[in-house]
């Protein structure tokens, strides 16, 4: 089980910035600004590479759980970024899907 398995499940507490029937938001343990929040679908999916198209209503509600995200931190007006690691070559680090919403400073490109 990964950790936001247990996270879902109420094992490990954290703060809902947003949720519904299909995601679960709350801010990461390691932020890399000063607004960092994960999005995860409640369903267990280890990542891009395994989604279908029956998980499209969740995608989506991924990209609205964002923007509601953004609006709820205060960042929507000043931008943010939205990133989905995936794999070894993308730096994922815990395999259950996950949108990091990073905000709050300017940002660089291309990432390290
Ligand atoms: P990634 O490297 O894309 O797989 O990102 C995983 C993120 O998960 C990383 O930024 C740190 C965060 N994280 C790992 N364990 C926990 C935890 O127990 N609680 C919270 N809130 N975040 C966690």
């Amino acid at each position: 089980m990964t950790v936001f398995a247990r996270i879902l499940r109420g094992d490990i507490p954290t703060v809902p910035v947003y949720q519904d029937d299909l995601v679960y938001a709350f801010d990461d343990v390691n932020p890399v600004a000063p607004v960092h929040v994960l999005i995860i679908p409640r369903q267990e999916i280890v990542g891009l590479n395994q989604v279908e198209p029956s998980h499209e209503a969740m995608l989506g509600r991924l990209l609205l759980a964002a923007r509601a995200v953004a609006e709820k931190k205060g960042i929507a007006e000043g931008g943010y970024r939205c990133v989905i690691n995936t794999g070894a070559d993308g730096g994922q680090s815990v395999f259950h899907l996950h949108l990091h919403v990073i905000g709050g400073r300017s940002m660089s490109w291309p990432p390290g």
